[in-house]
């Protein structure tokens, strides 16, 4: 009875553990000059990720960043060093838009929502961005 007792709490316990490293993620977006036939690109423009969940950024191709330009209330601007990785913990849901400082003309932006929350999907449509970055922000949360 005892042994069985044990085996129960011995059970649980890795169950728990293992669910709470289900809980929080992390995932990698690589910064590239080339990635097929586009130029400047970060290796995920659309990442739908849950809260508390951490993206890192790879610095693979020099010259590149992540700035925030968009995101939900509460959560705090955030803007990388330029040919340094970079990583940031997701606590509030929504939607976020971020570009790259360089090339933020060349279509260089990336979207994050997270929690499936896109409350503030009114507000990021009308978030300026530049150029390249115009037309293929307007595709990317149409595809959200
Ligand atoms: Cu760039």
């Amino acid at each position: 009875m005892f042994i069985i007792k044990s085996i129960s709490i011995a059970l649980t316990i890795i169950i728990s553990l293992f669910s709470t490293h289900a809980i929080a993620e992390n995932y990698t977006v690589k910064m590239l000059n080339k990635l097929g036939k586009e130029r400047m690109v970060y290796s995920e423009k659309v990442l739908s990720i849950k809260v508390n969940d951490e993206i890192t950024w790879k610095s693979v191709d020099k010259g590149h960043n992540v700035e925030f330009i968009g995101m939900p209330k509460g959560a705090s601007k955030y803007k990388s060093k330029i040919s340094k990785d970079a990583k940031y913990k997701f606590k509030h849901p929504g939607i976020y838009l971020y570009q790259c400082t360089p090339h933020k003309a060349m279509g260089m932006i990336g979207l994050v929502v997270v929690g499936k929350d896109k409350n503030n999907l009114d507000k990021i449509m009308k978030i300026k961005v530049y150029g390249k970055s115009k037309k293929l922000l307007k595709k990317l949360l149409k595809s959200l």
